[in-house]
């Protein structure tokens, strides 16, 4: 299951590949911008103890090469993985299957055009939950997904802006009226994710959650042909 819980200061478990390789960017550019600091703050540490032997020394071309071409590489080093990411984040696949969000006032409405299959999705009420479920987060009707299928989602809005967001997909989808955006993704794991609208779209804007079942692809088939 992959909500966020108290005390959690890193991301959340990722459910799909681009996140997966996001959280891994940002780990790998983490590892450099520390050394970096690490470099500079040792720098002034040294500079706090020298004897200002060198304090006439008005010219290096050496030195100036070096601080001018060390910056440039260090440049390369990341943009390379980042254009790396950028392009995978919008990696068209074959054979997918469809989703369309749509955000209203306040609920999400969902629809697998190629299944004909559409449904609302309202936030429980809190005489409604159960000790399984969570207030102010579980939803009525959930969206139910595949696992390891190439996906293209689509979200729309039939009033005002919303964003249908999803963090452990590292997914934040806005729902603008009269225009769709679309993504496309992979998700790597079966399980339940929350999400909620993060575009702030009214009095109601915080009690229009997401609900999302990750299941394999044949049990996903066999829900869609019984809807
Ligand atoms: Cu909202």
């Amino acid at each position: 299951m992959k909500m966020s819980n108290w005390y959690q200061y890193y991301f959340l478990d990722s459910m799909s590949y681009q996140m997966e390789q996001s959280v891994f960017f940002y780990d790998s550019v983490m590892i450099l911008i520390f050394s970096i600091a690490g470099f500079v703050f040792m720098i002034y540490f040294m500079i706090s103890l020298t004897s200002f032997s060198s304090s006439m020394l008005i010219e290096d071309s050496m030195l100036e090469s070096l601080w001018t071409c060390f910056p440039m590489i260090l440049m390369v080093v990341l943009v390379t993985p980042s254009l790396r990411l950028l392009y995978l984040l919008e990696e068209s696949l074959v054979s997918e299957i469809l989703f369309k969000t749509v955000g209203h006032q306040w609920y999400w409405s969902y629809e697998y055009p190629q299944f004909f299959v559409n449904f609302d999705s309202y936030m429980l009420n809190s005489l409604d939950i159960n000790e399984f479920s969570y207030r102010l987060l579980d939803v009525d009707n959930r969206v139910v997904l595949p696992s390891l299928t190439p996906l293209s989602v689509t979200s729309t809005s039939e009033d005002v802006l919303h964003c249908w967001t999803m963090p452990s997909w590292a997914l934040k989808l806005d729902s603008i009226p009269g225009k769709m955006n679309q993504v496309k993704l992979v998700l790597s794991k079966n399980g339940i994710s929350y999400g909620q609208c993060s575009e702030i779209c009214g009095a109601n804007h915080s009690f229009m959650p997401i609900v999302v079942e990750v299941i394999s692809f044949s049990m996903f088939m066999s829900w869609v042909s019984n809807f």
